[in-house]
């Protein structure tokens, strides 16, 4: 009895580190929703506006910068990877979060044993076919739940939701998750994108709120 309660008010002072009490969830729900963040059960769409139908002729993924490999891939060398299934939690900075995604797709494991980015390589930066641009530390990007995913519950990624191949970064605000992707650039600098220079927060980890730049 007093075992379990140790553990617990040792598991609250480490969510209070964390931050993860910010806004005062209940204990149950703050073990899996974020602070601030409400469940959907469908999946909301948000983008810059312009949804670019990318064919098989006109796909591509240029892999490159700070790698010893850099490689030009087009949609079948993509799909010839290794690929894997993965279910995992999605958290939207507009405050929805979806449980138990079902994505199939090529892990960063795979893309980082193809690549294989030099030692000064610290970030990674990815662009989409509409322009749009987001950075992660490489270190985010080696985490074990990071896909280049194609499909969302057993069927092809929709157009509106960046398919063929849009990114999935499901440990951190869905923005950081660049749909339409083009390019997988790793750099030894940062480089903030698009939302991170209008006025995002550059971690983005939805634990610890980070929604907005300070
Ligand atoms: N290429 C591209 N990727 C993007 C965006 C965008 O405008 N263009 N918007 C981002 C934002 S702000 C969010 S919240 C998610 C939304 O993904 P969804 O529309 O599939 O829910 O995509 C992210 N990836
Ligand atoms: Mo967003």
């Amino acid at each position: 009895m007093s075992g379990f309660k140790d553990k617990l008010i040792e598991a609250k002072q480490a969510w209070a580190k964390a931050g993860r009490l910010l806004t005062g969830n209940t204990a149950e729900h703050s073990e899996r929703l974020p602070p601030g963040q409400r469940l959907v059960k469908d999946w909301p769409v948000l983008d810059l506006g312009v949804q670019p139908e990318i064919t098989a002729q006109k796909f591509f993924l240029d892999i490159n910068g700070a790698v010893e490999n850099p490689v030009h891939l087009k949609l079948d060398e993509v799909m010839a990877l290794e690929q894997e299934d993965s279910v995992s939690d999605m958290h939207c900075v507009t405050a929805w979060s979806r449980y138990d995604n079902k994505w199939r797709g090529v892990s960063s494991r795979t893309i980082l044993e193809l690549v294989r980015p030099v030692h000064t390589a610290k970030h990674v930066i990815f662009h989409a076919h509409d322009g749009y641009t987001t950075n992660i530390r490489l270190d985010q990007f080696a985490e074990p739940d990071v896909f280049l995913v194609h499909q969302w519950e057993g069927q092809p990624i929709e157009r509106i939701h960046g398919g063929p191949v849009r990114v999935l970064i499901p440990k951190l605000y869905l923005w950081k998750s660049a749909k339409w992707v083009n390019r997988i650039e790793f750099t030894t600098s940062d480089r903030p994108g698009f939302w991170e220079r209008n006025g995002y927060n550059n971690n983005a980890d939805p634990w610890l709120e980070e929604r907005y730049s300070a």
